[in-house]
């Protein structure tokens, strides 16, 4: 391993383990999905996502949903370690991080800026409420088309003032509820190519594998809405995810959906792929046993390595945006 990639496995493995210690702090919350998709989200983010963490209001920001809102400590991991600055409710810019380390540690309690699920204007960097399944998907086709009607009315040649994308991160559960149908197919209709949903294909909900209640060809379902469909083998290839959101940044005219094959719960010994690493704490033994296996110190928790915070500085916090005010 590359000294890159080493300080690349440092970052994704402190998201992962900042969400393990801060559900087992807790006493609740889901531990697997952040665990599993640390790897898409940081590849998203550190590489991709045009978001000024000293700015996140401004209008032209790529927009992140996390329509999986179980997965909250996922988004809120992010917003700590890159360093998102907190906005005041009358849209004045703060200079307090949006979720410190401290917001972490109290998770899920009354008053925290972690609360269990994401909520809009409760946490800057969140871009709207998520928690019931669907709905941050069919939300992200809004954002979509709100950004192309702002291009198509302000846009002139050379000033190009809205150019931004939308990323949705949903799960199975957003796959089964209906209203990610409907909206998938108003936006392969619209043709939506400033819009990319990422399918955490882990065949685990809250009650056990898929089988039980899901059989489609959810490939197959989105190429009849239009879409541009692509996969990832493994969510831990960097590699393959860069190649697929590239693939979405060069597809003009259609929206595209990302499959990602992952393992919930990614890296715990006797309960990564299994129902008990959605929505369960993993215990303090499985959570050592986890640590070892990232290479972690067993003992610590919250820790955020010593450079870490830097290396997003300098990926996501130093990504060339084009601003304008308004
Ligand atoms: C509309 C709706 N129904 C039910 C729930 C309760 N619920 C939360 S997560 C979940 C299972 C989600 O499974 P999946 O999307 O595959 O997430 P994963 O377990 O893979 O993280 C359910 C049923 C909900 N949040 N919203
Ligand atoms: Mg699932």
């Amino acid at each position: 391993m590359t000294d890159d990639e080493k300080t690349e496995q440092l970052a994704i493995n402190t998201i992962r383990t900042l969400s393990m210690d801060a559900v087992q702090q807790a006493n609740s919350g889901h531990p697997g999905t952040p665990m599993s998709m640390a790897p898409v989200v940081y590849c998203l983010w550190q590489h991709f996502l045009r978001f000024d963490p000293d700015d996140p209001i401004w209008p032209n920001r790529d927009r992140f949903v996390l329509s999986a809102g179980h997965a909250s400590m996922l988004l809120y991991a992010m917003l700590h370690l890159t360093g998102v600055r907190a906005v005041e409710p009358d849209y004045e810019i703060v200079g307090k991080p949006s979720v410190s380390l401290d917001d972490i540690k109290s998770f899920r309690q009354l008053g925290s800026r972690c609360a269990g699920h994401p909520e809009y204007r409760w946490t800057s960097g969140v871009e709207t409420t998520t928690g019931p399944l669907g709905q941050g998907v069919a939300t992200s086709v809004g954002m979509a088309i709100a950004s192309k009607w702002l291009a198509a009315r302000y846009n002139r040649p050379g000033f190009e003032l809205f150019t931004n994308d939308t990323y949705a991160l949903c799960g199975d559960g957003c796959m089964m509820e209906g209203i990610s149908s409907e909206a998938a197919s108003l936006a392969g209709h619209l043709e939506l190519d400033n819009l990319c949903w990422i399918y955490d294909n882990n065949r685990i909900t809250i009650e056990g594998s898929t089988r039980i209640a899901f059989r489609d060809d959810v490939a197959a379902r989105f190429l009849s809405y239009g879409w541009n469909v692509t996969r990832v083998g493994d969510a831990n290839d960097l590699d393959m995810l860069t190649r697929a959101f590239t693939v979405f940044k060069n597809t003009a005219d259609r929206p595209t959906l990302i499959i990602v094959d992952s393992h919930i719960g990614y890296g715990a010994p006797t309960k990564e792929g299994t129902a008990a690493a959605h929505g369960e704490l993993l215990g303090e033994a499985e959570i050592k046993a986890t640590k070892r296996i990232y290479g972690w110190p067993e003992d610590a928790k919250f820790l955020v390595p010593e450079g870490v915070r830097e290396h997003f500085r300098d990926g996501i916090g130093k990504r060339e945006v084009v601003k304008f005010s308004v």
